[in-house]
């Protein structure tokens, strides 16, 4: 018996025979984690909605990362870490164009930063890994600073205030933990959460809203026999020792679907349009999202808001980080019908995703538009760059690396400049969705033919599979300063596939 990490391993760089092997293990981005309790039955809780967060006057929120128990598994407790001590953490309903401050207070026992993905964020509240919250009366000493150069750390005692100006289209957005090495982690324990850009132009099309427009965060979880969140980290304090052992090197996967946080829920819909936000908040499962008995998602946004038209799926790939804006129309189906979301990529209980119970009939005045966004022209790319995202190293120094080189802080990897666009080319040799901070992209190819339907629209972050060649067009408005592009497979991240770049 080989194990399929040690398949891959012999495999080399022999990409091509990995996919002659089947769809399953050429689309599996990462290793099995197997829970120690029995699994929870499907379909059995209904799907939690965030609350929504409450600004303490207007413009300024304050949120406190705290641990918690919370119900998970029906029966059993789980501690979490989250933003208000719930996962997710509360949804921020935002304006296009309205300044916000989140004051973010870390009371957890390891240091935290934030990042508003998606978001155009100056570059001094964008969350960057070194740029941490550390809670009041603790100290931070950087363990492994041989590799990290300690002037680039900084800390802030308590909480910290993070400025949005929010200076772009609506958009589904979502905030997590950045922090240096661990990510994976900590975003596994809970510290995730939805943004809603809203905006004139979305608001004025007739797409369903209220209690039909719903945010649907989708992860993967295991769960010890405590119902404690099970993970392989080396250092469980997640204080001294970054990574995981050593089969986790390709990422984690759980074998327990999380929607809302909660596993495998049902929703009661009326038999009507919904406009469904999905987000794979997973750190390194990918899903393939359809609907049994039959069904279409419509999609109308993407990472960065409206398509400019609608395009219809039978099925949509979503990597993680990825969004998808879709609209499901339970009409289509009898009332009584049980529509079931499933994975095509998971096998047993994460081939399961969550179900939709058509309840009853109900008034509908939403329509989908064929026209839904106007996108402006894009200024021809000036200049072209080349980033592979490639495992690398012998022995110790094995690392996920982008051109080679292992993430460090203050070493940029581009200069590109504000107001400019240029051409990135991404090339694998693993599943990594690629995912750059501060400037949208649209996708002008796979493998020198035209992208995929999944990759229409302005995104932030890509699937880009094994030994594929992704361009992308990418547009540098917002600010100059540092940032980073990365692959968010969370385990690839923190095992330093990761980049500076600094926009000039
Ligand atoms: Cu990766």
């Amino acid at each position: 018996m080989i194990s399929r990490r040690g398949f891959l391993g012999l495999l080399g760089g022999a990409g091509l025979a990995v996919a002659g092997c089947g769809t399953g293990m050429a689309e599996i981005a990462g290793e099995g984690l197997t829970s120690a309790r029995p699994l929870p039955t499907r379909f059995a809780v209904p799907l939690p909605i965030p609350k929504t967060a409450v600004p303490v006057r207007p413009g300024h929120y304050e949120v406190v990362q705290r641990a918690a128990k919370v119900e998970i598994i029906p029966g059993t407790t789980t501690e979490i870490w989250g933003y208000d001590g719930i996962f997710p953490g509360p949804t921020f309903e935002l304006r296009r164009g309205g300044r916000t401050v989140i004051r973010v207070r870390n009371e957890l026992p390891v240091p935290t930063s934030t990042h508003l993905h998606g978001g155009v964020n100056p570059p001094d509240s964008d969350g960057y890994p070194t740029d941490l919250v550390v809670a009041e009366g603790r100290a931070f000493h950087p363990a492994h600073s041989d590799h990290h150069d300690l002037s680039q750390w900084t800390l802030h005692q308590g909480a910290k205030d993070y400025v949005y100006p929010l200076e772009q289209r609506a958009a589904t957005l979502w905030y997590h933990d950045h922090r240096m090495d661990f990510t994976a982690p900590q975003v596994w324990r809970g510290l995730a959460g939805f943004v809603l850009v809203r905006d004139d132009e979305d608001d004025a099309l007739p797409l369903p809203k209220g209690g039909r427009d719903l945010p649907v965060m989708i992860c993967d979880r295991a769960f010890e026999e405590d119902g404690s969140f099970r993970y392989p980290a080396l250092d469980p304090s997640l204080l001294v020792r970054p990574g995981v052992e050593e089969d986790f090197m390709e990422g984690v996967e759980g074998d327990v679907i999380l929607v809302n946080g909660a596993p495998w829920p049902f929703l009661d819909v009326d038999a009507a349009r919904y406009r469904l936000r999905l987000l794979n908040a997973s750190n390194a499962r990918r899903y393939r999202l359809r609907l049994t008995p039959g069904g279409r998602f419509v999609q109308v946004g993407s990472d960065q808001g409206l398509l400019a038209a609608p395009v219809v799926h039978d099925a949509i790939t979503v990597a993680p980080g990825e969004r998808f804006d879709v609209i499901v129309d339970f009409s289509a189906y009898p009332i009584g019908t049980e529509v079931t979301m499933v994975n095509a990529l998971g096998v047993g209980g994460a081939g399961d995703v969550m179900r939709f119970r058509v309840r009853r009939r109900a008034a509908d005045d939403s329509a989908i538009p064929r026209r839904l966004s106007s996108v402006e022209p894009v200024a021809a790319a000036v200049a072209t760059r080349a980033f592979d995202f490639r495992r690398t190293g012998q022995g110790g120094a094995d690392s996920w690396t982008i051109n080679g080189q292992p993430f460090r802080p203050g070493h940029p990897l581009a200069r590109p400049r504000l107001g400019t666009t240029e051409v990135w080319r991404l090339t694998s040799d693993f599943h990594h969705p690629v995912h750059v901070h501060l400037a949208a992209f649209q996708v002008l190819s796979r493998n020198g033919r035209p992208p995929a339907p999944t990759d229409a629209g302005w995104k932030d972050t890509v699937d880009v599979r094994p030994y594929e060649v992704v361009d992308v067009l990418v547009r540098f408005a917002g600010y100059r300063g540092r940032y980073l592009m990365h692959c968010h497979n969370l385990e690839h991240e923190d095992m330093a596939m990761m980049a500076e770049f600094e926009l000039i």
